[in-house]
């Protein structure tokens, strides 16, 4: 139970972390600055028809060149924290054989560093938020070739220069970020890089499909857990800091309340959030996807097992909407997909009502944030960290933007949902960060969509605060 006098007006405790985040191909354009070489979204957004508008990460907020600027504007909106992530491309330069140290990059964020810890603001930082070095992908066999060791490898070696380089001023590493997200969509929909699709369709830079999702998988959680490993064995101790991962998952809420719908919700969560969590918890996937994906799912070995199981400090979690599951039994969906979306033997839709944000896959209900966060809490027993959450604005200009309620309405009820979830649930949920600081890349959909507490103009770089900003400033910069 909290004290009464450690709860701030807001109603949470006053050691709450509250923070904002970005990630790197999003934000800091500068895509040839600091002897910066080609990830896999570099070429993919350069690819026709890949991304909306042919946006892509070029420029995106410059925040290359405008960082000391976006600094005095962290400050005065009061942030203690921000989350970020480090371009592999920009760390690191491929030389012909494997990736090396690049130091004008190294210095970038070494500065950048610097300039948070001035500005009294506490630095989370990101490996790996999507942006695979392109040559790693061509050359090394990328997240998609079974049992991929040359990457294992190449993501150890990039953590070591990353933790020792810059480790005195991060206080929490998140390997990946989201390895749903980039799994699925650029390893199986194609949609994201490196746009693999099923190997019937003939396209793609490589075979995406039914199979190559559950490899890229295992070559990702082999790969975290490695570098775990060099940060607890080597560092840890040096430098204090604590390391975990950032999943993502949508809420799952059974359609009808017959006992196959409210199994099919459960399922849903295990495919999407027990996909990653149960081997790093338990050293296996989870008991429904070994059941439904069958000889498609490799295993791990016992050394890998041990490496994975507790493999976290804390648990980062992402979330941004919910989705009403029914049960569909076997072939019923017709559509004849095959892969991630149809082995959970299930169908998506959202409850009726709920407001729809700019992201067609995004609307609104709070209280799957605390449902969400209490299936967490009953698996997983450390501290629990929202790293994303936040609304894909309906306005589109500066003005609209700056008056903006339906922003402000999705983080006041969510944020509620949080603090019920710790107060009355008992949910040790330790922090929380709004997704994002600013106006960025959307991915797929190029700057079309924008999440950020700042409007950004592209013409200009001008930002504009949106309503939600000068209430995060009142309420949750101060106690
Ligand atoms: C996350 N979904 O992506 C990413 O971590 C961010 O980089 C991104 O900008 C943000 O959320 C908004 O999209 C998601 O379908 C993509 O549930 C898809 C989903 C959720 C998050």
């Amino acid at each position: 139970a909290v004290e009464a006098n450690d709860t701030c007006a807001n109603g949470f405790p006053a050691d709450f972390v509250w923070g904002l985040g970005t990630a790197a191909y999003q934000i800091e354009g500068g895509w040839n600055a600091t002897n910066r070489s080609p990830s896999i979204w570099d070429v993919f957004s350069h690819t026709k028809g890949a991304v909306a508008g042919g946006d892509t990460g070029d420029v995106a907020d410059d925040v290359i060149h405008r960082w000391r600027d976006d600094i005095a504007l962290m400050s005065e909106l009061g942030l203690k924290h921000y989350r970020f992530s480090l371009s592999w491309s920009r760390m690191m330069s491929w030389d012909g054989h494997s990736m090396v140290p690049n130091e004008p990059g190294i210095a970038w964020y070494s500065d950048f560093l610097d300039g948070l810890l001035e500005a009294g603001i506490t630095a989370h930082v990101t490996l790996y938020h999507w942006d695979l070095p392109q040559a790693l992908h061509e050359h090394r066999g990328g997240w998609h070739t079974p049992d991929n060791e040359r990457i294992l490898t190449e993501f150890e070696a990039y953590a070591t220069l990353a933790f020792e380089r810059l480790g005195s001023r991060v206080a929490t590493w998140f390997t990946f970020n989201e390895p749903w997200t980039f799994t699925v969509s650029g390893y199986s929909a194609g949609n994201h890089a490196p746009g693999c699709v099923p190997a019937q369709s003939g396209r793609g830079p490589c075979a995406g499909g039914d199979v190559t999702p559950y490899v890229v998988s295992t070559n990702v959680l082999n790969a975290h857990a490695r570098a775990v490993a060099v940060y607890r064995t080597r560092f840890a101790a040096t430098l204090g800091g604590r390391i975990s991962i950032t999943l993502n998952c949508e809420f799952a809420r059974p359609l009808t309340n017959s006992a196959a719908d409210a199994a099919a919700a459960e399922r849903a969560l295990q495919f999407w959030l027990g996909w990653w969590l149960e081997p790093l918890l338990s050293g296996d996937y989870p008991a429904a996807m070994r059941r439904n994906v069958g000889e498609r799912l490799p295993s791990f070995s016992p050394e890998q097992r041990e490496l994975l199981i507790g493999s976290i400090d804390l648990l980062g979690i992402n979330h941004y909407s919910t989705h009403m599951v029914r049960d569909v039994a076997d072939g019923e969906r017709g559509d004849a997909s095959s892969g991630w979306e149809a082995d959970q033997h299930v169908v998506a839709t959202f409850g009726a009502g709920w407001p729809q944000a700019a992201s067609p896959w995004q609307r609104s209900y709070p209280a799957g944030l605390r449902g969400l966060l209490n299936w967490v809490a009953a698996r997983y027993k450390g501290d629990i960290y929202v790293t994303e959450n936040g609304w894909s604005c309906n306005s589109f200009t500066a003005a609209a933007a700056a008056a903006d309620q339906e922003q402000l309405d999705y983080y006041t009820g969510y944020t509620e949902q949080v603090r019920l979830a710790l107060v009355e649930d008992g949910v040790p949920v330790r922090g929380y960060f709004g997704w994002s600081l600013l106006d960025n890349f959307e991915w797929a959909d190029g700057y079309s969509k924008r999440f950020g507490l700042y409007y950004v103009n592209y013409t200009t770089q001008q930002r504009t605060p949106k309503k939600a900003a000068a209430w995060w400033k009142e309420t949750r910069s101060a106690c």
